[in-house]
This record gives structure tokens, sequence and C-alpha cells, in this order.
């Protein structure tokens, strides 16, 4: 079933030139854009974005990182959009991921993983609306 998932091309991958390299593999994978901003985070947007995590110890250092410089985000289209994009994403930290995902070939830290994307349907449609409020 065509569903939309929320992918953020964190600041480490937009400092490393590796947004072509991230989005491409996407693309490859069959998904479509729907939407795409370059855009830097502030505090607010950092919270919103993050509220399940906004009370846990490693919140602070991940807000200074995620609002430390410009970030793509992108909407990407397709049959179990939000699964599929997980599974090419990886685990969370890039030392475990498995070799083949995004953070397992390219990342090598627990927080700097270069990618954010939905964990589930219901955040999806959360964070589509934050992020793209006009998208309809
Ligand atoms: P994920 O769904 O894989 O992006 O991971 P989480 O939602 O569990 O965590 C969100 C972000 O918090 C991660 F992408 C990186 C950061 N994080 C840390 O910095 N330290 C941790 O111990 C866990 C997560």
């Amino acid at each position: 079933m065509s569903e939309r998932t929320l992918v953020l091309i964190k600041p480490d991958a937009v400092r490393r030139g590796l947004v072509g390299e991230i989005l491409g593999r996407f693309e490859r994978k069959g998904l479509t854009l729907a939407a795409m901003v370059l855009r830097t985070m502030d505090g607010e947007l950092a919270d919103r974005h993050y509220d399940e995590h906004v009370d846990k110890s490693f919140y602070p250092p991940l807000k200074q990182f995620m609002t430390g410089g410009p970030l793509v985000a992108v909407v990407l289209c397709g049959d179990d959009a939000v699964a599929v994009v997980r599974a090419l994403t990886g685990s969370t930290d890039g030392r475990k991921a498995a070799a083949g995902t995004v953070r397992g070939d390219l990342s090598l830290s627990n927080r700097e993983n270069l990618v954010h994307a939905s964990d589930s349907p219901e955040s999806a449609e959360r964070e589509l609306k934050i992020w793209f409020p006009d998208l309809a």
C-alpha cells in the first residue's frame, strides 16, 4: 500500500557531502520524492520533532547537533515507504548497523547517524505536519 514517510538527511550528511549518495539510495529503491527542502532546525522545531526524547540524557547533545547546520527534509512515497525506508536506513548506532544500510555503510556514530526516518505511519503523519504543514 502506498505510503508517505519523512526523512531528514541530517547536518552531518550535508557537511560530508553525502546528500546525493543517500537520496540516490532511496530513489534507486523506487521511492519517489513528494517534497524536499534545505532548512536549519531551530530549538523549538527540534523539541517538537523529538517530542518523545526531550527528557532523555542524550537529548541536549542531540539537539545541539541537529540545530548546528542545515539539513535536507524529504517526503518519500511508495509501497510500505515507512518500513522500506527504515530498512534502508539501518539501526540507530552506525557502528552496529548492518552493512548495506545507509548508517552501516557511512556512519561510525550513535548520534551523527546521517538520517532520520519516521518509525511508523502514525509518526510519519505527525512529522509530516511539523515539517510540511502545507502538503495535502
Ligand atoms: P532512530 O529511530 O534509529 O533514529 O533512533 P531513536 O529514535 O531511538 O533516536 C533518535 C536519535 O537520537 C538518533 F538518531 C540518534 C540520537 N541518539 C543519541 O544521540 N544517543 C542515543 O543513545 C540514542 C539516540
